[in-house]
């Protein structure tokens, strides 16, 4: 996967004199230059708003718009676009849902199922929404390696358990939950599934027909997309039930002062003018992720990521490791005796080396594994094997500094 580094101008770049090593792409992606490409492109030449002009601009605009609307079908094998939604990110998918599916499907006392390892994007919608409606939250506990317990799980449904809310891979532990699984057990007990796909969707292939969920969200910025733009894909009959999202521009049919009628989908979720610039360069993004091979990159960083693993347990002296499930990619997070994670990062950064650290915006899983916060090392198509083996001795060089 090396000769792709050159399609990543920003790797070429120095922090602090080094070569940058950039392993915080659990966080974000960088971008390739046919992403940036297409999105300046589409200013200089095809900038106009989109469904709204008979114009030629703004009808070339509106197919870009619309075609990247198939490309993320395609994608993730939805079986139509009305199925997909353009949002924010992962972020807003999952307030979309948790507002919506909330208000058309949810009364006191129904219950949603999450999971211990969810980013707060999966928690605090629906616990917003448990002060709105006095809905119930039910947690899957998960065993020390970071695999979810599937028997708890099971015993969790009762015949008011309305939806479970999981993530697919762990942002954190890195596991890959068995979430076809989960979803025919919530199937069988009448209940729906959402898969949160942030950490997935960027690193294997993910087919949402056979995945068999009721909805997936991801974000555009960790599939190397621009920042602002994320998708939820929702069933069509299920997206047909809800209730609009917010109110605005583009989503209604009609509108009078007594009554107004909503667009047909997905445009009923999409008010107001849509980041079709954002959707472009999404649409380029996956073109060129497809090119690779989604099989592929999942196998690089699967490599990476036990060579990391192996390395990091083998040679540094006092490390915990978080998440040791069979099922795990891309992501490894960790922390050394009684050191700060913090410092860890901070003295990393010196020698060009970006890792994240803290909470990862997981505070219950913190509390899980006994911890304020960890580092976190995380990897994408352009890591090599080498630049693992240049954090591994840095972080080697820091501990002994201690
Ligand atoms: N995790 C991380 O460093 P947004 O911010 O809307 O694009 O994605 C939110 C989100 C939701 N679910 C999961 C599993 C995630 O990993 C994230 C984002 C980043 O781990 C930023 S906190």
């Amino acid at each position: 996967m090396q000769h792709y580094r050159d399609d990543f101008p920003i790797l070429g770049r120095e922090v602090y004199h080094r070569p940058l090593v950039y392993l915080d792409n659990a966080a974000t992606t960088q971008k390739p230059r046919c992403v940036v490409e297409a999105m300046t492109a589409q200013y200089y030449e095809t900038n106009a708003n989109v469904h709204r002009g008979v114009h030629f601009l703004s009808q070339r605009a509106t197919d870009l718009h619309e075609g990247a609307r198939e490309a993320v079908r395609r994608f993730i094998n939805a079986r139509s676009t009305a199925e997909i939604v353009f949002t924010r990110g992962t972020t807003e998918s999952l307030n979309l849902v948790a507002s919506s599916f909330g208000e058309g499907f949810l009364k006191a006392g129904d219950e949603v199922i999450l999971s211990t390892m969810e980013h707060h994007s999966n928690i605090v919608p629906w616990q917003l929404l448990r002060e709105r409606k006095g809905i119930v939250l039910k947690v899957i506990p998960m065993d020390d390696r970071g695999v979810l317990d599937l028997d708890a799980y099971r015993a969790l449904f009762t015949d008011r358990t309305r939806l479970v809310s999981c993530c697919h891979v762990s942002n954190v532990l890195g596991t890959i939950n068995p979430v076809a699984e989960m979803a025919r057990i919530a199937h069988d007990a009448g209940a729906y599934f959402l898969v949160d796909g942030a950490q997935s969707v960027p690193h294997f292939p993910v087919d949402v027909q056979a995945l068999n969920c009721d909805f997936l969200v991801f974000s555009g910025h960790k599939i190397y997309g621009p920042t602002g733009i994320g998708v939820l894909y929702g069933k069509e009959a299920l997206l047909d039930k809800m209730p609009p999202y917010q109110g605005g521009g583009e989503m209604i049919a009609r509108v009078t002062f007594e009554r107004t009628t909503y667009e047909r989908l997905p445009f009923k979720f999409e008010a107001g003018t849509p980041d079709y610039v954002g959707t472009h360069g999404l649409a380029a993004a996956l073109d060129y992720v497809s090119a690779i091979g989604m099989e592929r990159i999942a196998a690089h960083e699967d490599d990476l990521t036990r060579h990391c693993m192996e390395r990091l347990s083998c040679e540094i002296e006092g490390i915990r490791l978080f998440g040791e499930a069979p099922a795990k990619t891309s992501v490894v997070a960790f922390n050394v005796g009684h050191l700060h994670p913090m410092d860890l990062g901070t003295l990393l950064d010196r020698l060009g080396i970006a890792i994240r650290t803290g909470h990862h915006c997981a505070q219950p899983l913190m509390a899980r594994c006994g911890v304020e916060g960890m580092a976190r090392a995380s990897f994408a198509l352009y890591n090599t094997r080498e630049e693992v083996d240049t954090f591994v001795d840095a972080l080697r060089r820091v501990v002994r500094m201690f």
